[in-house]
């Protein structure tokens, strides 16, 4: 080989090294790169572009028509990646859940708090683990599998048929929020604290009106939440949310009391004791400490739990029901189908219970619909970045906001035909016979390291309410009313607006039974 072949064999070795190299450097600048950034400006952020009619999760789903499914904004000095589409949000909820799995601080979520020492809205930390693991040993105990749990349900779901039908015997069209409110506020009741309400009880009349007011001032991202300072001014808001949290916590911190007082180490009554117990063994164990870190919980973090567990499990439980409620209305046809299948499987000689699950298929469905299309929580609650990580492509800095649009995911185009539509079958296999999950872009109850603590729990009430309800009655608008509004009103749950239902008893019940069959 001459000279000349020599060179050019070393020329080419060299520029295509070159091209290599620089070809690595821009695959890792591309992926180095930040989501796409809404406009934003010193101060307010990105707050011009998003004032709009609509609310924030259908705005959100809006913008990634011209910002891509994942972007970032800032809210105030925050900066905020919205996250529109499930394999990102698996990322960030499963793949990286630990390093996602942080909380803001924000004004509204530390007066409900105490300061973040719930679970639902405290920081990660190894405080929380532990007591999320404690609440999570508790609820095992009282809720899924235990039989207790399905008796207490039924006893309110006949009280509530009772209701139903004194209603319709006096052919009067009811608002049933209150109704399905009070029972399962009851079966939280009975699981917490062994305790009831009967109609009507001042308590619990307070307890309603008090945590409408939380739910429609809490963590809805607020002017005082993007800018802490405004807290300094006047703030109707935040003064109806202190109102609030002081009545919520004076009812709780007697309860609380109650129980320190009548405590015993042999009988366990209910979640609560369940608590106070796991509460006091790992004081004497010293088991409260981890890598010589106190993780003590303070009486503070107990009654803040105890919160938590009622407001979720409260509020996200009826809030589903009213959707169903809402959903079968518009689709009368929907609802006879279920009917249909109670009549096939159970009859009228007897309620039905936990076991007839399995044979009720297109009654679970309609459940999954319901949860699909309009996920309690539609941006679930923030999550933070507790270092610099990364989501797809884009990299994400230490203390970044991060926000799932739930809304977006149980609404895309390219995983359900006609997301809008109402339609229980896409949750059937093809048989119609079992249940089956279409597309891997529905997470009703979150997943991951803050999965929610109550799903079973919330299955088995959704179950069993609507169920015993669609048993002995067909639902439907009052003569001369327009259906009700399925568009909701945003805040921290997404809630149907009110409305009154006509409860028409169905052939075989059509007199009030005083004995659950
Ligand atoms: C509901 C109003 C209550 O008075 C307080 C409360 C506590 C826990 C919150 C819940 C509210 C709303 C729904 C939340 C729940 C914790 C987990 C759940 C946010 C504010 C969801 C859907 O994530």
């Amino acid at each position: 080989m001459d000279m000349a072949w020599i060179w050019c064999l070393l020329v080419f070795t060299v520029a295509g090294l070159a091209l290599l190299a620089l070809h690595l450097r821009l695959k890792r600048a591309g992926r180095s790169q930040e989501p796409p950034n809404l406009p934003s400006f010193p101060l307010i952020g990105s707050l011009l572009s998003l004032r709009s009619p609509h609310p924030p999760h259908l705005l959100f789903k809006e913008l990634q028509k011209k910002y891509g499914q994942t972007y970032s904004l800032m809210m105030g000095s925050h900066r905020v990646v919205i996250v529109n589409q499930h394999v990102h949000a698996k990322e960030v909820l499963l793949k990286r859940g630990k390093v996602f799995a942080g909380r803001p601080r924000t004004v509204t979520t530390d007066v409900l708090t105490r300061n973040g020492k719930d679970i639902a809205f405290g920081n990660y930390s190894p405080t929380w683990r532990f007591h999320r693991k404690i609440v999570h040993g508790a609820l095992c105990m009282f809720g899924e599998g235990s039989a207790s749990i399905e008796r207490i349900i039924c006893v309110e779901a006949q009280s509530l048929c009772s209701v139903l039908s004194e209603a319709a015997g006096a052919g009067v069209a009811l608002d049933l929020s209150p109704e399905l409110t009070r029972a399962v506020t009851n079966v939280i009741c009975s699981l917490c604290f062994n305790s009831c309400y009967c109609r009507g009880d001042p308590e619990f009349e307070a307890m309603l009106s008090y945590s409408q007011g939380i739910v429609d001032t809490v963590a809805k991202d607020s002017l005082v939440d993007i800018f802490p300072w405004l807290q300094i001014f006047p703030n109707a808001d935040l003064h109806l949310l202190k109102h609030c949290v002081a009545i919520r916590d004076k009812l709780l911190q007697k309860k609380y009391d109650e129980h320190k007082a009548d405590y015993s180490d042999h009988v366990q009554r209910d979640l609560l004791d369940a608590l106070l117990r796991a509460k006091r063994s790992a004081e004497n164990n010293n088991t409260a400490e981890i890598g010589g870190e106190s993780v003590g919980l303070s009486d503070d973090h107990l009654l803040m739990t105890v919160g938590d567990i009622f407001g979720a499990g409260v509020e996200t439980t009826t809030t589903v029901l009213k959707w169903a409620v809402t959903y079968l209305i518009h689709h009368p046809e929907i609802q006879s189908r279920i009917q249909d299948e109670l009549d096939v499987n159970i009859g009228v000689d007897r309620s039905p219970q936990l076991s007839d699950r399995g044979g009720l298929p297109y009654l679970e469905a309609t459940i999954r619909e319901v949860l699909r299309i309009r996920p309690v929580s539609p941006l679930l609650i923030p999550h933070v970045a507790l270092s610099d990580t990364s989501i797809g492509d884009f990299t994400v800095r230490k203390g970044t906001r991060v926000i799932i649009n739930l809304w977006a995911l149980h609404h895309d185009e390219k995983e359900w035909d006609n997301p809008d539509v109402f339609d229980p079958g896409r949750f059937l296999n093809s048989k119609g016979t079992g249940l089956s999950i279409p597309s891997s872009s529905y997470l009703p109850f979150g997943v991951g390291i803050r999965v929610c603590l109550g799903e079973a729990l919330a299955k088995m009430e959704l179950f069993l309410f609507l169920s015993w309800i669609l048993q002995r009655f067909t639902l439907s608008v009052p003569p001369n009313h327009s259906l009700p509004s399925l568009e909701g009103k945003f805040g921290v749950v997404l809630q149907p607006v009110k409305y009154t239902v006509k409860a028409t008893p169905r052939p075989g019940w059509e007199r009030p039974r005083s004995q659950a069959r």
